[in-house]
This record gives C-alpha cells, structure tokens and sequence, in this order.
C-alpha cells in the first residue's frame, strides 16, 4: 500500500467531508493501491485546527498554508478554504510539486481558473476539483445511459438548485461561517455555490454549453458585516436563472435561489430526449426516474429505478452494503478520493480536472455578465 500524504487547509463544512472520504476511501474498495494519511490540518487559529485535528485525527497542524506547502512529508494539497483563496495556494502548490485537490468552484473567475489550470499542468501534478454531485450512482448512471445513447437526441436540459437560508434581513454577511454571501471572499452568490454544480453536471451529462441569457436578484440589499459590525450593500446574487444553448443542440433551463421558502438543498435535473427522459432528485438520491418510449404500449410510464442493485452495472454500488440498501451525501466524497486515487494507480486525470471545472467557471461568468447587462453572451 503506497501513503498519499495528505496536507487539508480549511476545515469548514468541507474539511469534514473530504476528511472522512479519506478515511472510509479503502474500507470500501479494497483494490485501491494508494491509502490516504491525514498528516496535517492547517488553518489560522491554532486551538481550533487542533481541535479538529484531534477529533477527525490528524498527525499535525499548521497555521500558515505557505508552511504545509514546503513540507516534504506533504504529497497531496487538499484546497477548502473560501473561493479566493484558491488560486493563490493552488498555484504555490502546484509549484511546489504537490498533487491538488480543490474545493468548487475551482477560482473566483476564469481568469484566476486559466493560471490555475496553467500552472498544474505546467507541474504535471495530479488534480481535481470537488463536484460531488457527479459521484451519486444515479447521476454516474446518467451518465452511462446517455452516453450509451439510450435517449437518443437530446433535446431538453433542466436543472434546479433551491436553498431558503438567507432569507432572513438580520442575517449577517461575511466572516468565518458566511463568507458564501460576501462577494469578495466568494466571487458571487448562488451562482458560483450552487449552479456551479448543476453546471458541472451538466457539461459532463450533455456536453458543452455556447450562449447563455441570464438574470439575477440581489433581494436584501444591505446586511452588516460579521467582522466590522457595518452595514454594507450585499453584492451577490440571492437568485439566478438562465437559458442557455448547448452544443449539441438542446436548450438547457436552470434556476438557483437561496429564497425558496421551505427548501434547504434540493438538486434536481431532468433530460428529455428523443428516446427517452431521465430525471433525478438530491433528496431521493439513490432514484433515477425512467421513461422510454419503447416500452410496450400498455406498460409504458416513468420507471422509478432504485439504484442500489449489484447486477449489471449500476455504478459503485456494489461496494457498498446488500442490494436495496441505500448510501448517502457523504459517500459521494468517498467515490471521489477513491476515483482520484484510482487515476493515480492508471496513470490518468480524475474528472473533474480543473480546465474541466474552467469550463463550468466560464459560465459562470457568462451568467454573470449576460445578468449584467441583460443580453446574451456566448461562452
Ligand atoms: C451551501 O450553499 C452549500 O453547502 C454549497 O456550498 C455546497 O456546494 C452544496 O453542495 C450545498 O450547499
């Protein structure tokens, strides 16, 4: 078993994700040859990195990033610190030689993105950026269903991403636990934390997207900020929907909102094609919906397929406990450090790259702009 010796900076609600990934990753597939080490944590207030080290059992801690990155005994740079940040400490630690694994959104615009994908690649140090979503199974069998062409031409594309926890007006902005509604840490609002993955999703699912037509809200305009106590404008976006053109010739429909009352993470996507639709749901993960229009006449209607079977080639499932029985959110994370540590093992890129995760950070900013200015905007 070869160590990978993993340096974690930030240890937020995504730390904990990624940590247990790296714990649970060769429990559950056994044939990985290289086994993640938790050797250290880093994070700027030095009781509580300890704190979090002691409890998810780190070896170490550090208190300055630019310090992990110069430790020998470091291979692997996990990023989940807040957005603008990325950038700078991936690019030190790809030229420090370390393999990076970086929280979503990959940077805070497309510029940052591009010198972070140069200087990976430049290195030639393994990468990937953290889009869960696309390691459900169901999602993954999307994936192999449409690309086994079983929906024939696609036509339409639509994904939903709600939230409702900003919809109080006291809420603050910024500082340790918001920084998500503080553009200068965050680079925009729901665009960026939400529709970022339904963008990644759907770029992998359906290929690339050419134009966008977007609109955004900002509905509390002020809020104090958590730091300095002030009032502020509040200069993300609460709301974002757009249309958009792909490629391949679908129109695609996407809407995120952190002002859905009654919702607090629900992914949806659907995808009709000529052949045949599919459709899913965060909040009932294991079920891909189904319908095919060559079903036998009488019988034809929306299959609710339950993806949890160890026949035929329902994805990761088969790692996991007896057919039927379900997985969760946090397995989506463990599928993820097993796939990157099984790229490692072939030799090959685990997807998403970061130029993958540049495609979905350029439309992104292509939603942005075309809200901007009311107006289409290629990509
Ligand atoms: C908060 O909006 C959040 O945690 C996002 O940051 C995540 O990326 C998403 O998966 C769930 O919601």
């Amino acid at each position: 078993m070869k160590p990978l010796n993993i340096g974690l900076i930030g240890y937020g609600f995504m730390g904990r994700t990624h940590t247990n990934g790296y714990k649970r990753a060769n429990d559950f597939f056994p044939e990985l040859e290289y086994r993640p080490v938790l050797k250290a944590v880093c994070g700027r207030n030095a009781q509580k990195v300890q704190e979090f080290a002691d409890q998810w059992q780190y070896e170490s801690i550090e208190t300055d990033w630019k310090a992990l990155i110069k430790r020998d005994d470091i291979d692997a740079i996990d990023i989940c610190t807040p957005n603008n940040s990325h950038a700078e400490i991936a690019i030190a630690a790809a030229e420090a030689g370390k393999m990076i694994l970086c929280e979503k959104p990959l940077a805070l615009n497309p510029e940052e993105g591009e010198r972070m994908c140069a200087a990976v690649e430049k290195a030639g140090v393994a990468n990937t950026v953290w889009y869960n979503y696309r390691r459900v199974p169901a999602v993954t069998m999307a994936k192999q269903l449409i690309d086994e062409g079983v929906l024939g031409k696609i036509y339409h594309y639509r994904a939903n991403f709600l939230q409702d926890w900003t919809i109080s007006e006291d809420l603050p902005q910024g500082g340790a636990a918001l920084w998500r509604l503080d553009a200068a840490a965050a680079g925009s609002g729901v665009t960026g934390d939400l529709l970022a993955h339904c963008i990644d999703t759907a770029l992998w699912l359906n290929g690339s997207i050419t134009d966008v037509s977007a609109m955004t809200e900002t509905f509390i305009k002020e809020r104090v900020h958590q730091d300095t106590g002030e009032k502020q404008a509040v200069t993300i976006d609460d709301a974002c929907s757009f249309m958009c053109h792909f490629d391949n010739g679908s129109l695609g429909l996407f809407e995120s909102t952190r002002y859905a009352r009654g919702h607090k993470a629900l992914y949806t996507l659907e995808i009709n094609g000529a052949d045949a639709s599919i459709r899913w749901d965060l909040h009932d993960l294991h079920r891909l919906e189904f319908f095919s229009n060559a079903d036998e006449g009488r019988l034809r209607g929306w299959r609710s397929i339950h993806v949890s079977d160890h026949s035929g080639d329902q994805p990761y499932m088969d790692k996991w406990w007896v057919p039927g029985l379900q997985i969760g959110y946090e397995h989506t994370f463990v599928h993820q450090v097993a796939d990157f540590l099984k790229s490692l093992q072939e030799g090959k890129p685990c997807n998403p790259t970061f130029r993958d995760a540049l495609e979905t950070q350029e439309v992104c900013e292509a939603v942005l702009s075309s809200a901007k200015e009311r107006a289409w905007k290629n990509v």
